[in-house]
């Protein structure tokens, strides 16, 4: 009888431990957010410390851009990286839903263990800190983003009939489950996708996806993984506080 009971309550403690593991990796990135006057404070009390990325088009930047940030598109890496330097990066495009979050979550996997995101971005640093207002015409640029803020795809070669794959993917505040898709190069892919809460959305940007997923509704997203890499992919829809929503990220990595 007490070896039953010590069995049992070894099974419960092993039982947990493999839950709070679970959990602990899904969490494991955890986004730093500034407002704009933190930000704004930060940079008078350490200039030095800190790089300020913007992370939207160059067209985009050159519309007008936060004093000092460097400009890196939000996809290109070895950008990024020459732009953070050996400083601390912190990333914002027009409104850190989308292309902030991915650059500042890239940058984490290239071995920046402290990024940081400007939460709201350029439009809520232009009306805090540069009090514009966003109804006036003059600062549209400011506050309007391009349409199509994918990367371009120049076609490429892969292998032919290495079949299909499906994933059921689960997307909660403030993550998604599984946050790792594995797949092979080359295999046709459908995510099944559904949101078990609040709206969230998936953007996979080098595949040119995004979608909205409005709670307990099945979306499918079938692509061609037809390029060899690790391609993060965030929820692009504001969907909580700004270092929540920017912490709910994954990975499709193509073998
Ligand atoms: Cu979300």
């Amino acid at each position: 009888m007490k070896k039953i009971v010590i069995g049992i309550v070894l099974f419960l403690i092993l039982a947990t431990l493999s839950i709070t593991q679970k959990t602990a990796s899904n969490t494991s990135y955890q986004a730093v957010t500034y407002a704009p006057v933190e930000l704004s404070n930060l940079l008078k009390r350490d200039k030095d410390k800190y790089v300020v990325i913007d992370v939207r088009s160059k067209v985009e930047y050159d519309a007008g851009h936060i004093p000092g940030a460097i400009h890196a598109d939000y996809y290109d890496t070895e950008a990024l990286k020459k732009a953070a330097g050996d400083k601390i990066p912190i990333t914002y495009c027009a409104f850190s839903a989308m292309r902030g979050p991915y650059a500042a979550y890239s940058l984490y996997q290239q071995g920046f263990k402290n990024v940081g995101v400007l939460a709201g971005g350029i439009s809520q640093w232009a009306e805090d800190i540069e009090e514009m207002d966003s109804s006036d015409p003059r600062f549209r640029t400011v506050f309007n983003h391009p349409k199509n803020i994918f990367p371009d795809r120049p076609k490429t070669d892969y292998p032919k009939g290495r079949g299909e794959v499906q994933f059921n993917i689960v997307a909660t505040r403030f993550k998604f489950e599984p946050n790792e898709i594995v797949v092979e190069h080359g295999q046709k892919v459908t995510l099944h996708i559904r949101s078990d809460d609040i709206v969230h959305g998936i953007a996979i940007p080098e595949f040119g996806i995004e979608e909205e997923l409005p709670p307990y509704e099945e979306k499918d997203i079938t692509f061609i993984a037809d390029r060899r890499g690790t391609f993060p992919f965030v929820c692009n829809v504001i969907c909580g506080r700004a270092h929540e929503h920017a912490s709910m990220v994954g990975n499709l990595i193509v073998k």
